[in-house]
């Protein structure tokens, strides 16, 4: 494939010509996890969107959300020798292998909206958001809200062992050291889905005074907040008011929520992951250019003051 020829040559970095290949010629393998909320579908209709901008041949594989399938599609783009591999990695752990095995068949990596815990080295760069950072953003917002008066918190988290459940969780706690008025009294997996959030949150409500006893809902994303919105309703409170609610994504349906009062703050999530990778993997194409280990997305608080129904507006039909 031509361009694993530019590739090697650009680790040999002296006296190389690099592959007049265009991006049109280009296949990339990507392996999604699946489509387990809005904002992950999004993803998946923007990555396809980018590609078919740039020309680029994508190969899609769904992984239902397990890695084992994850991995099979990565070992099958290696066997097609694609000329490049994006994957948004279920879980953190359990890569190298694969990893090292694109890494020997010369086929770049780009981790797209989560990150693994392996050497750097297995992969070109990681497209993600600051996902502490993401939490941390929560957290202060609650800290800043509550001022000083107690509230039991509870916590969705999303899928186990995955990296924004893992870092979200991290940056919400940070946010609250120092804030004993603020206690997280229950914390659940989730795993990012609305059916799931419902559920949990059903559970929470009865274990605590039939949510008498809750003050606010921190959930890892918008989708497992909305379910959770529901339980609250049904419970016989009221979401926003008498349990606050903050979440991470930013997908319309929660400034749905907002504007109906029934949400309070979410830190935005962009989509669009896959365009700064094509940008980063035709840049190395074209001249052996490496991108940094880190192409870091934005993350921006929105909240009620945001006028909510405007925003759902804008961001309805952008891949949603
Ligand atoms: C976070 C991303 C999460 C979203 C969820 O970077 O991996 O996965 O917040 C999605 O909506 O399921």
């Amino acid at each position: 494939m031509k361009f694993v020829k530019a590739l090697s040559c650009a680790t040999v970095l002296a006296g190389c010509v690099f592959s007049s290949v265009s991006a049109a010629d280009m296949t990339v393998g990507f392996s999604q996890i699946g489509s387990e909320s809005g904002w992950r579908a999004a993803e998946t209709t923007v990555t396809k969107q980018e590609a078919e901008k740039r020309g680029i041949d994508l190969k899609f594989a769904d992984a239902q959300q397990k890695q084992e399938n994850q991995i099979k599609a990565l070992r099958s783009f290696i066997a097609q020798g694609v000329d490049a591999i994006f994957v948004a990695p279920v879980v953190a752990t359990g890569w190298d292998e694969v990893l090292g095995e694109a890494k020997d068949a010369e086929i770049p990596v780009i981790l797209l909206d989560r990150t693994v815990d392996a050497d750097k080295s297995l992969y070109m760069t990681a497209v993600t958001s600051d996902l502490v950072h993401e939490g941390n953003v929560a957290g202060k917002w609650l800290v800043d809200t509550t001022a000083g008066k107690p509230c039991n918190v509870v916590e969705l988290q999303g899928t186990t062992g995955s990296s924004p459940a893992i870092d979200r969780k991290k940056g919400f706690e940070e946010a609250l050291k120092g804030h004993d008025n603020l206690k997280i009294v229950r914390s659940q997996t989730g795993d990012f889905t609305r059916t799931k959030g419902k559920e949990v949150m059903e559970s929470f409500l009865k274990a605590e005074n039939g949510g008498k006893n809750i003050c606010a809902l921190y959930a890892h994303n918008d989708d497992m907040a909305v379910g959770a919105i529901q339980a609250i309703k049904e419970a016989g409170l009221k979401p926003g008011t008498d349990i606050l609610v903050v979440s991470i994504d930013a997908v319309p349906d929660i400034f749905q929520a907002m504007a109906a009062g029934e949400a309070n703050a979410t830190v935005e999530l962009t989509p669009n992951m896959a365009g700064p990778a094509f940008d980063a993997l035709a840049a190395f194409k074209k001249d052996g250019k490496e991108p940094p280990k880190w192409i870091q997305t934005e993350s921006k608080l929105y909240t009620q003051a945001d006028e909510p129904q405007k925003v759902y507006e804008a961001k309805k039909g952008l891949g949603y």
